[in-house]
């Protein structure tokens, strides 16, 4: 009966509730596994590969909970023998047996010659059924483990959690399906490799799969981001209309025109980003904190992201007029988020940025009468690193949010700006390359988005 996979087979197991369902889907990226509330629903096995560049690499089996471990384990220790006899006379007595069908299934990846995960959440007391559960599975002798999930933080019966599994598995290790991020996933591989010896190879190979993976992704997110910013720095929109009575509403429109194009485009990218990390059914919630909930151009935005005065004057030292700082016309006149946070900011500043250009906003005079006005390119040095900010904390909230948790809450968002944080001369590139960019003729664009996606990529590795 022992067949053996071309790749590592592991079937998770255990009580119903415990979090199985929650430990595949954050182990294999993969959003489609039902993770239920209430216990018991899974009546099948189901297998999810993990697929990378077209192999499958590994391979996990979601089973449905045990229904009478305490009267499998009398059986199977009246019957004298263990390992696979052990799993096949078991299979052989009670396949046809009402009210053992769940039993008899989550034995099935086992035949197959899986290894088996089993999983426990010890923040609740350990029961006898799970002492019968634990010493089927030495019964069986498959290679396995113990996966400690702890649903919430109550420690208090982790002792005598850890005695129990002693006593039934060589392997344990604490895996949280809600938090786990990319590294402690690469953790639990490697652990797994002492499970099976045989497969270590195989694993090996996983690993490095699952490496060039993250790594690609980081890459084209960052490309991603690159283009984006490009699009918003370059960005420009127009208006026209007939009167002077007219203008204030065509300005209003144009504005309000120019902010919901690039509202659009940052969420386009958000989509991008979460398909990138394998976030693809599963509607995640930010967390209440998170300034992505506001708006891009909402004042609380400016005030949180983005560098701080001091930051913004030293980064944009020695650019000179390059920033901007002439003005087609006054921005008085446009109170929109965006113009009156940036002025905000600006107010009381250095001399230097009171008289820097906001964006620009143009007038001219039609051919055939009637007047354009022109919104954009915004120069507002402080304008790329908002953007930028937005980005990268969504790109970290997403490649950072376990696939097993649905509940939304997500990591602390707290300390919310990222190009805060950087070197100062990454922030001082930034403000360059995008600046360029902003005045770039099409002949050099592609050279300046080139270097500006090697800052990108250098935020995000530093
Ligand atoms: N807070 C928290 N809840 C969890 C964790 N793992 C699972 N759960 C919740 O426990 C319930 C059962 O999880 P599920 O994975 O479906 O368990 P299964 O029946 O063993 O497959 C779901 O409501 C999960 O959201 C965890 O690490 N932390
Ligand atoms: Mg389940």
């Amino acid at each position: 009966m022992q067949a053996t996979p071309s790749h590592p087979l592991i079937a998770v197991i255990g009580h119903p509730n415990e979090g199985k369902s929650s430990v595949l889907s954050t182990l294999t990226e993969d959003d489609t596994v039902v993770v239920n509330d209430y216990p018991g629903e899974t009546t099948h096995c189901q297998y999810f590969p993990v697929v990378i560049g077209g192999e499958t690499i590994l391979e996990l089996v979601d089973t449905p909970g045990f229904q009478n471990p305490q009267n499998i384990l009398q059986w199977m220790q009246q019957q004298g023998s263990t390992d696979d006899a052990l799993l096949a006379a078991f299979l052989a007595e009670f396949a046809n047996q009402a009210g053992y069908e769940h039993d008899c299934e989550l034995m099935q990846p086992l035949v197959k010659g899986a290894a088996l995960i089993y999983v426990v959440d010890c923040s609740r007391p350990l029961l006898p059924v799970d002492e019968a559960e634990m010493e089927i599975l030495r019964l069986i002798n498959k290679p396995r483990m113990a996966i400690i999930n702890f649903k919430d933080d109550d420690r208090d019966y982790f002792e005598d959690w850890t005695q129990a599994f002693r006593r039934h598995f060589n392997v344990i290790r604490e895996f949280n399906a809600h938090k786990a991020r990319f590294q402690e996933r690469i953790a639990l591989l490697e652990t797994l490799k002492a499970i099976q010896q045989s497969w270590e190879p195989a694993i090996n190979r996983a690993i490095d799969a699952f490496n060039d993976d993250w790594q690609n992704r980081r890459e084209d997110a960052v490309l991603a981001i690159t283009e984006y910013l490009t699009y918003a720095l370059r960005l420009s929109v127009g208006r026209t209309f007939s009167d002077e009575s007219k203008r204030r509403e065509a300005e209003a429109k144009a504005v309000a025109d120019y902010q919901q194009k690039i509202a659009q485009y940052e969420q386009k990218l958000f989509k991008r980003i979460r398909h990138l990390y394998h976030h693809t059914v599963f509607d995640l919630e930010l967390a209440d904190h998170s300034v992505l909930r506001e708006d891009l151009f909402s004042e609380t935005t400016w005030d949180v992201l983005g560098l701080t005065k001091k930051q913004l004057t030293i980064a944009a030292t020695g650019m000179g007029a390059g920033l901007g700082v002439t003005l087609d016309m006054a921005t008085g006149g446009l109170s929109h988020g965006l113009f009156a946070a940036a002025g905000a900011l600006f107010a009381g500043g250095s001399a230097y940025f009171k008289g820097a250009e906001l964006t620009r906003v143009k007038l001219k005079a039609l051919p055939l009468g009637g007047t354009k006005i022109v919104v954009g390119p915004n120069q507002n040095p402080q304008f790329p690193v908002v953007l930028l900010d937005r980005a990268l904390l969504y790109l970290n909230e997403i490649a950072n949010h376990a696939h097993g948790n649905r509940s939304g809450d997500s990591p602390d968002l707290t300390d919310q700006s990222v190009l805060r944080h950087v070197d100062s001369s990454l922030q001082k590139q930034l403000l360059k390359y995008a600046h360029k960019i902003t005045k770039s003729g099409y002949g050099e664009l592609e050279e300046n988005q080139q270097k500006l996606n090697q800052v990108i990529a250098s935020v995000i590795g530093s």
